[in-house]
C-alpha cells in the first residue's frame, strides 16, 4: 500500500527596489506555492518478505509486519560491490537482545560470516552474508507474537542496517 503525502510550501519573496531618482525605497513582495509529493510505502503484512539492501550500507525498508507462524524472507544485495567490501545479511534477533553487544560480537567472527556461535541463542534466523547481486531466501518460524529487531551483522554495517520485524 502506498500512501501519498503532498506538503505546500509557501515562499515568500521580498524585492526591495531602490528608485534611484527619488532615492525612496519600494517593497514589493510575491508569494508562490511549491507542491512536492512524497510516496512513502506502509510496511504490510506478509509472511513472504522481500527486503532489499545496497552499495550504501542501506536496507529497503526498516519494518517488517508478519503474522505469527511460518516466514519466508528474501534478502536481495542491488549492489554491485563485493560481499567482503560490502557484505550483508540480516539476522533477526529475539527480543531483549542487546543489539549493539550483539554487533559487537558478529564484528569479531569474521571466520563465521559475523554470526558468533557464542550468541546463537540470540538468533531466531539468519540469512547467509551476501554481495552485489546475490540474493538468500530462508525459511523459519516465529510462534510468538512480538517485535523482533532485526540487523545486518557485518562490521560497522548495524548503525545504519537494522529495523524492527513486527510478529502480530
Ligand atoms: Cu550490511
Amino acid at each position: 500500500m502506498k500512501r501519498i503525502f503532498k506538503i505546500s510550501f509557501l515562499a515568500f519573496a521580498t524585492i526591495f527596489a531602490l528608485n534611484s531618482c527619488g532615492g525612496k525605497t519600494e517593497k514589493t513582495e510575491e508569494t508562490t506555492t511549491t507542491e512536492e509529493v512524497y510516496e512513502v510505502e506502509d510496511a504490510t503484512t506478509s509472511n513472504d518478505i522481500t527486503i532489499e539492501s545496497n552499495d550504501a550500507m542501506q536496507y529497503s525498508t526498516g519494518e517488517l509486519r508478519a503474522k505469527a507462524g511460518e516466514i519466508t524472507l528474501t534478502l536481495k544485495h542491488t549492489g554491485k560491490m563485493e560481499k567482503a567490501v560490502m557484505g550483508h545479511n540480516l539476522v533477526i534477533l529475539k527480543p531483549g537482545t542487546d543489539v549493539n553487544a550483539f554487533g559487537a560480537k558478529a564484528a569479531e567472527a569474521k571466520d563465521q560470516d559475523y554470526i558468533p556461535a557464542s550468541e546463537s541463542g540470540s538468533v531466531v534466523a539468519h540469512t547467509k552474508l551476501i554481495g552485489g547481486g546475490e540474493s538468500d531466501t530462508i525459511t523459519f518460524t516465529i510462534s510468538e507474537p512480538g517485535t523482533y529487531d532485526y540487523i545486518c551483522s557485518f562490521p560497522g554495517h548495524l548503525a545504519l542496517m537494522k529495523g524492527k520485524l513486527i510478529v502480530e
